[in-house]
């Protein structure tokens, strides 16, 4: 029966394509809890009922005691009935639907989301370079800032993260997005923010006396603000200059 969980890995993987699910970081991670937390309720709610089931229908009662007696299986007698193992056939089979469905279509979300090596068009690339101890960010146009990174909403950003002395790990909770910070190395990742406000990053490696004060802000902007803002600023600005918008 090894054609069976084939077949269906095959016929699930043709037709995932308009199952995985877009946009930000954050929609993918929620569809995949909501999927997990309504199959897993499911599935316990399945399991225990049925176990529940089985315990009242086969409580023990006095009247049964007779025939129970004559029913008890003796030493060396092998169980007999069952429907030649049908219902462990189809618990098997709906099993592996379930088991194989839930790989394949987390393992097609997960590459969705590490697609951040590939670069796309229209994306805003920033430099993120950890230090012992804090965060500075690089635009395209050659500004920096430290402590502060602002970007615009619905715009896919890509960030290239790296450190100057030792490990660091850069994350942003509220986005949804962490990466290594690596000296010598370079680590990728997108985010978009759709929800302008303000979202911490901090520092996810132990990486010294200072680690814990490791945060920057992130301030996703409306487009238009962000775009005037951007403007403004030109390449060679001091890390420590205060930004005004
Ligand atoms: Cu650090």
């Amino acid at each position: 029966m090894i054609w069976v969980p084939l077949v269906t890995s095959i016929f699930l993987a043709s037709g995932l394509g308009g199952l995985i699910p877009g946009g930000t970081r954050a929609n993918v991670f929620e569809r995949i809890f909501v999927v997990f937390l309504i199959l897993g309720t499911l599935v316990g709610v399945v399991v225990i009922t049925y176990m529940l089931y089985n315990a009242y229908k086969y409580r023990d009662q006095p009247s049964r005691a007779k025939s129970d007696a004559k029913d008890r299986p003796r030493l060396g007698e092998l169980p007999t009935g069952g429907g030649g193992g049908r219902k462990l056939f189809v618990s098997f089979f709906l099993s592996s639907i379930i088991v194989l469905s839930l790989i394949t279509w987390t393992y097609g979300t997960l590459l969705f989301v590490e697609a951040g090596d590939v670069p796309q068009e229209d994306e805003l690339e920033i430099k993120v370079t950890g230090f012992q101890f804090g965060w500075k960010f690089e635009y395209p146009n050659g500004h920096t800032t430290s402590g502060e990174l602002r970007i615009p909403e619905d715009q896919r950003i890509r960030l290239v993260a790296t450190s100057e002395d030792v490990f660091h790990s850069f994350g942003v909770p509220g986005l949804r997005v962490k990466m290594d910070a690596i000296p010598g190395q370079e680590t990728t990742q997108w985010v978009i923010g759709d929800e302008p406000g303000s979202y911490q990053a901090l520092c996810y490696e132990l990486c010294g006396v200072g680690h814990s004060y490791m945060a920057a802000d992130i301030i996703v902007m409306e487009r238009g603000a962000f775009d005037d803002w951007y403007e403004n600023t030109t390449a060679n600005e001091t890390a420590n200059q205060t930004v005004t918008a």
